[in-house]
């Protein structure tokens, strides 16, 4: 029996989706999108960086969404949901597949941890915020570039930020 080792909104849904689909018998160990769970022994021993998700095979266990969905793909449906490899669209299968972890999620990574996984203090951006807001000043930031205009906004409201401000000479 597969065992998915998951966690709600993550990756792990990737493969949930992918068992659903398929139709494919399988057991979840739902666990916590906390450090709590899955920084814990029991999960580092199944994953180094104590990271999801996670797939067990009977002995085989694997990790990697991509790998696993691969994985799920030419062991329970003989290669199929994907073309084949003789296919003209196989090289577009593959590139569409590899840019999502190579070219998408690490963006977006960034943006989960500085708005939902760190702690507010900790997500202050001084080194690039401040050359948005420089940039800003001298008339780079563009009226197009709503999101840079805004997020200068947010950050140079900030009492820290309007605290420095008072060092400046009137
Ligand atoms: N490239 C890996 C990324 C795995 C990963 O970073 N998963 C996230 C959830 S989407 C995670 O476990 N984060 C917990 C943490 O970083 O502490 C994959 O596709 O499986």
């Amino acid at each position: 029996m597969l065992k998915l080792h998951f966690a709600p909104n993550s990756r792990a849904e990737r493969i949930l989706w992918l068992l659903e689909e398929l139709e494919l018998p399988y057991e979840l160990n739902e666990m916590a999108f906390h450090p709590s769970d899955l920084k814990s022994d029991e999960h580092r021993a199944r994953h180094p960086l104590g990271r999801i998700p996670v797939l067990d095979d009977g002995d085989i266990q694997i990790w990697e969404s991509g790998a696993i969905t691969e994985y799920i793909i030419e062991k329970y449906k003989n290669g199929g949901l994907k073309p084949d490899v003789q296919s003209e669209l196989f090289p577009q299968y593959l590139q569409w597949f590899h840019y999502c972890e190579g070219m998408i999620m690490p963006p977006m990574n960034t943006i989960v941890v500085h708005t939902v996984l760190l702690p507010p203090d900790r997500r202050a951006d001084i080194m690039l915020g401040h050359s948005c807001y420089m940039s800003n000043r001298m008339g780079c930031v563009t009226d197009e570039m709503k999101n840079i205009k805004a997020y200068v906004e947010r950050l140079s409201s900030r009492p820290a930020f309007l605290k420095m401000t008072e060092h400046r000479p009137s």
